[in-house]
């Protein structure tokens, strides 16, 4: 029996794609460069299966009147709010994500942006390499503490409970938490955390704010001027969550005004494009969408999506079916 065809549409870790290969027939986009919705739908059409990334567009209308072969999806990455899911199972297509096995890279690189804004390492790290560096002086870029202040969570699945661990174990922090649903009790009292109703009632109790709720239309702008008003002026905004839970416009406005005190952003609202308002923000801390690379977390999201398509190719319903 011939094996499936199966299209990357970027390139892969090496042993992933190897892997890959000895189980299907498999084709990596050779340009590494993202698809466009007209080459989805294409690759929908002549592949048995689609490993897709957050950087093609699956957003409606891809699936209008589309006569997939593909019908599996197969997302490398947990968040899937760049992927039209009803369009996807109204044309009877399965799609899968990769849960878990980024929880703690994320929850690091969301760690490292709270702490480089609060230390302004992105200041002082221009500032050596632009020959500024002037010498030591009392005053110089001075930051604020972490260890003991309070972080508000907004989203307490996998990532924020990583989160969560590392600010409280690491950093002696207290936790409050605002999540769509009632938190159990068990996974609270893990890090003495406290879950309030609202992001409203949150956001003004807090030090320091991340965020790590699904992105898509649910959260658009769940930080918009409004709350960013709510916040104290020597808060942080950390975002590894989606570019779109934060008005990037609103958010350049705060961190100009001084009605916050710094932010450590992951994701953007149009990648790769950054609102500029925002670069022109020195105490803002910038990163190109890095929450899960380090060489095991992105084999471990390879071999996990490789596994859901091999579950359902097997007739089995994959494990991280998410429609
Ligand atoms: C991925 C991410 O690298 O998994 C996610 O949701 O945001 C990133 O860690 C990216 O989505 C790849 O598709």
């Amino acid at each position: 029996m011939s094996k499936p065809k199966v299209l990357l549409t970027r390139k892969w870790p090496a042993s992933v794609e190897a892997a890959a290969s000895r189980l299907f027939d498999v084709t990596v986009n050779p340009d590494d460069r993202p698809l466009s919705r007209a080459d989805i739908r294409e690759a929908l059409e002549n592949y048995d299966a689609v490993m897709a990334t957050v950087t093609d567009d699956v957003k409606s209308g891809t699936f209008t009147n589309l006569k997939p072969k593909a019908k599996i999806l197969a997302n490398y990455g947990v968040g899937y709010s760049h992927i039209d899911l009803e369009g996807a199972t109204a044309a009877g297509i399965t799609v899968t994500n990769t849960p878990d096995v980024l929880n703690d890279c994320t929850a690091d690189l969301a760690m490292t942006l709270l702490m480089m804004a609060a230390r302004r390492a992105g200041e002082g790290e221009r500032e050596v390499r632009a020959g500024k560096w002037t010498g030591w002086r009392p005053t110089h870029l001075i930051g604020t503490s972490v260890t003991g202040k309070t972080l508000g969570i907004i989203g307490f699945g996998r990532i924020g409970q990583a989160m969560a661990r590392r600010a409280h174990f690491g950093f002696g922090m207290k936790i409050l938490v605002q999540s769509r649903s009632p938190v159990a009790a068990d996974i609270l009292a893990e890090t003495g955390a406290v879950q309030v109703d609202t992001v409203e009632n949150l956001l003004p109790e807090c030090d320091f704010v991340s965020l790590h709720c699904p992105g898509g239309d649910v959260n658009r702008h769940l930080i918009n001027a409004e709350r960013l008003g709510l916040m104290r002026s020597t808060a942080i905004l950390v975002n590894t969550a989606r570019g779109e839970v934060v008005d990037e416009a609103a958010l350049a406005e705060a961190l100009k005004s001084g009605e916050i005190a710094g932010a450590g952003l992951d994701v953007f609202e149009e990648e790769p494009k950054v609102h500029p308002g925002i670069l022109e923000c020195e105490n803002a801390v910038l990163l190109p969408h890095m929450g899960s690379s380090t060489s095991e977390t992105r084999v471990g999201m390879g071999m996990r999506a490789l596994r859901n398509i091999e579950q359902f190719f097997n007739g089995e319903v994959p494990g991280d079916k998410v429609n």
